[in-house]
Parts: structure tokens; sequence; C-alpha cells
């Protein structure tokens, strides 16, 4: 067995988000939110990323109107609603230290705008916070996953309209003030930097309502009170809850030169400063310089507050999570080459990778480099908050399901955590995707699973929502109890 070096506090566990595994979309006073409403939009140009869930308006007057939840399969998600202690079994039976969540702000604000939370959902997320105490997990809760109140996106155009930053700032003290016993780890906004690839789920603007010239200024405008938000929610975190740790979360894509043509190198490096852009503000409290100059070249105009840019600058984060699913490639002859086309990667196709069912490239060495480069660029600690393998899983006769690739997948990139902590890289933990099956983010689709769990639900929502262990099950548990030495 290989010794590795993960320090004892290290923390293992799992992800999960509320929109795709708690169902229950209309129960205990619950409002309808943005997850209600989205179902997978096949691009009609493939090389239109901005078309990727492309809400319409038309969309959402459709799905306001019907409780259909097999078209908008998010709102049964895994029944995690009335299924949670028994998840929580399993989690504690592989081990984990944490689990992410995440808080559905329609469970605490129906509609974003009521004087008073509602009570029952303040009550679920109390239990569900106590009965992981219970069992030795420690909750990580991302405030804002791919979830935001749709009444706020059909009165305020979501996050474009500055009341909304205040509402969401209301909505964090109450949850602070009432879980500030249970809760020391939380996450203002999954993966920040999706606003430009889906901007409906992210920021609730729905962008047909806006001329095509205005979109980006008006994305970038969102964007900016999500920033001003997140501010805001780590200022009352530390207020409220002293000991407690604020994290952003950004997902890394980091890039590659296709060569060492220097055309090609320059263009690897200004791709992966554009995409550390989202971070570099919550963790730096001000505006890279590059995007300020892009905004005045493309004649972009963001409307501040007084106070704004003081208040991002002050109350930066505590640490930095990220999402790794892949590299890409940069290539200035990139219209020539060979594509990868996953649901949500586009690119040059990188020859030494090999590519998951649904194309995204699998790259462990990677999470070793996106680890260092990161660290070096903040000095904060890490955390590794998704990762994972989508893969369509085959039960055999006897039920049980042999996900060799899930493991391998898991071994590669551990031993790359293992490897960037010897390089002197701090590490708070690992929450691995989709610990338990859910429905898929961007597919809507159950068939592309992730978890160490099984559960018994097809496309077609026909299932018994029982879960299963899976064979990766037992290699996570045995990961966690040598503490990462036995792989
Ligand atoms: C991330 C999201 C998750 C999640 C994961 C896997 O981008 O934060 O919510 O679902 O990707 O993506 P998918 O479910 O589309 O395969």
């Amino acid at each position: 067995m290989r010794k590795n070096n993960f320090p004892e506090e290290f923390l293992w566990g799992g992800a999960t988000a509320a929109n795709q595994c708690e169902g229950a979309w209309n129960e205990d006073g619950k409002g309808m939110s943005v997850a209600d409403c989205s179902n997978y939009k096949p691009k009609a140009d493939p090389k239109d990323y901005k078309a990727q869930h492309g809400i319409t308006a038309a969309d959402i007057e459709k799905a306001m109107k019907t409780d259909d939840v097999m078209q908008y399969p998010k709102r049964h998600g895994i029944d995690f609603y009335h299924h949670y202690k028994e998840d929580l079994d399993l989690f504690a039976e592989m081990g984990f230290k944490v689990l992410r969540v995440s808080i559905a702000w329609t469970r605490i604000f129906p509609n974003g705008i009521e004087d008073q939370p509602n009570e029952k959902g303040l009550t679920f997320y109390e239990s569900l916070f106590s009965e992981m105490k219970k069992r030795g997990i420690e909750p990580l809760v991302t405030l804002h996953h791919y979830e935001m109140p749709l009444y706020l996106v059909n009165h305020y155009d979501g996050w474009y309209q500055r009341p909304v930053t205040d509402l969401f700032v209301k909505y964090c003290k109450v949850v602070f003030k009432r879980y500030k016993n249970l809760v020391k780890y939380w996450l203002t906004f999954n993966e920040i930097d999706s606003v430009f690839r889906h901007p409906f789920t992210t920021i609730g603007v729905v962008t047909d309502r806006y001329p095509k010239e205005k979109q980006e200024e008006i994305i970038y405008q969102a964007l900016h009170h999500q920033f001003v938000g997140s501010a805001l929610a780590t200022k009352y975190l530390h207020e409220i809850i002293p000991d407690a740790k604020m994290g952003c979360m950004v997902t890394r894509t980091l890039t590659y030169p296709e060569n060492c043509n220097p055309k090609n190198c320059l263009l690897a490096l200004k791709d992966n400063r554009n995409n550390y852009f989202y971070s570099d503000v919550q963790v730096f409290g001000e505006y890279p310089v590059f995007i300020k100059n892009y905004w005045k070249k493309e004649n972009i105009h963001i409307h501040m507050e007084p106070g704004d840019e003081e208040i991002i600058k002050c109350y930066t984060v505590d640490f930095v999570s990220f999402s790794y699913y892949m590299s890409m490639v940069s290539s200035i002859d990139a219209a020539k080459k060979e594509k990868v086309n996953g649901n949500l990667s586009q690119g040059v196709k990188n020859p030494f990778l090999d590519i998951t069912e649904w194309n995204w490239q699998v790259d462990p060495t990677g999470l070793h480099y996106a680890l260092i480069d990161m660290y070096d660029r903040y000095r904060r600690p890490l955390f590794i908050v998704e990762n994972g393998l989508g893969s369509k899983d085959v039960l055999q006769p006897d039920g049980s399901i042999i996900d060799d690739d899930r493991i391998d997948y898991f071994r590669q990139h551990t031993q790359a955590i293992a490897d960037a902590i010897d390089d002197g890289i701090d590490i708070m933990g690992y929450t691995p995707w989709g610990c338990i099956d859910m429905v898929s983010m961007s597919t809507c689709q159950m068939s592309k699973r992730y978890g160490f769990i099984y559960v018994d639900l097809d496309d077609e929502n026909r299932g018994t929502y029982n879960r299963s262990r899976k064979k990766s099950f037992y290699w996570y548990k045995k990961v966690i109890a040598s503490n990462g030495d036995d792989l």
C-alpha cells in the first residue's frame, strides 16, 4: 500500500445540490425556482456556447403552467427531501467527514421577497444538518447552486436588477443566524463563471428579453451584483459566525497550448486568465486590469453603486473551491482541428487523453497541475468540491453495479491530489460530485450517473427510488478508512 500524505483533518466526502436531488419542488411552502423550469435544450448551433440552456421567455411561461415532473425532471430529483436520513446513513457508512449540499433559496423565501422566512424550509435544513452532525459529517453548504426564485426572474430580470443582491443578502443572514451552531463551511455561488454558459440557471437572466448587442453587458452587470452579494455574504458570515469559513466556487477549465508554438502558448495563457477572472475578483478583491480593458474596448459599461468596489475589496473569501472535470486545449488553428463536443465542453481534441461517454476529456494530471497553479496564484487553502465520472451504469442480473471505470477515474484523481499535497499544496478536502446518483445538470437525465450509490430511477421517471451500493462505494470507503493510502 502506497503511503500518501493526506493530513489527518482532510475532509473526505461527496457533493450534491438541492435542485438536482431534493425533489419535493412544491412541498412545505417551497416556491418555484429556475431549476423547476429548466429542461435540456439541445444546442441549435454547436458553435454557439451561449445557446446551451437557451431558455426563452416563452419556455418559462409554458413551464409555469405545468405540474409535469417528467417534463421537468429536477422537480422530482431523487426525492432526497424524503430520503435524506437513509442517504446520510449510506454516506456515514462510507466514512464521509463532509457532505456538500446546497440550500434551496425558494424553501426559505419562496418568492425571494417575503418579510418572514418560511419556517418549514428552515426546519428541513435544520434537521438535515443536525442529522449530518449526529453521523459525524460536517456540512459544506452552497448558498446559491443554480437555483433562485422564479419570481425574481419575472419581476427583477434576475440578478440584472440590484434589489436581488439585497434580497440574497437578507436570505444569507437568515440562514447564517439559524444554522450558526451547525455549519462552519460555506460557499457563495456555485461555478460563478457559468454565467455566460447558461445565464438562466445562474443569474436568472432570460437573454431573449434583450437585444443581442446588449446581452453581454447585461450578464456582466448581473455578475457584478453577484460579486457584491458574495462579498456581503462573506462579511455577514464572519460577523454572525466568527469561526466559519467562506469559499468561492469556480469551474477550473485548465487549458493547455496545443503545442509550443508561442502563439498557441499565448492563447492558452489568455484562456486560463479568463477562467481565473471570477476567482481573482473574489480572492484579490478587485476587478483585474484585463477585464476593465476588455469592457473599455467592447464599450461595456457596468454600473457600480458608491462603495461597491470597497465592499468587494474588504470581504474576500477564506478559501478557494472549484470543480474539476476536464482540461481543454487552445489552438490558433482550432477551426481546422478535430474537436470534442461534450454537453458542456467543446474544443480541440487532446490526443493524449481519453474521453467519457459524454466527451469530457479525462485528465488526472491536469488536476495536479491545476492545484499547483491555483495555489501559486492565490496562496489560500483549496477545496476540490466537484470531480467525477458521468457514465451509464449497467445493472448486473443480480442487481449489482461493477463500475470499475469510475474506480479507475477516482484512483487516478485521488493520486493526483496526493501528489499535489506532496508538493506542499494546502488542500482542505475532496468531495466527488454526485456521490449519490441524481438528475444531471446539463442533460436533465438520470442516465448520466456519477454516484457511489445507485438510485433506481430512469430518464422516464420510472423506478422505485431504491438506493444500492455500487462497487465504487466499497472502494471509496476503503480509501477514506486508510486516509488516502489504500487506493
Ligand atoms: C457542474 C455542476 C453540477 C453538476 C456537474 C456535472 O457543472 O456544478 O451541478 O451537475 O457539473 O454536470 P452534469 O450533471 O451536467 O454532468
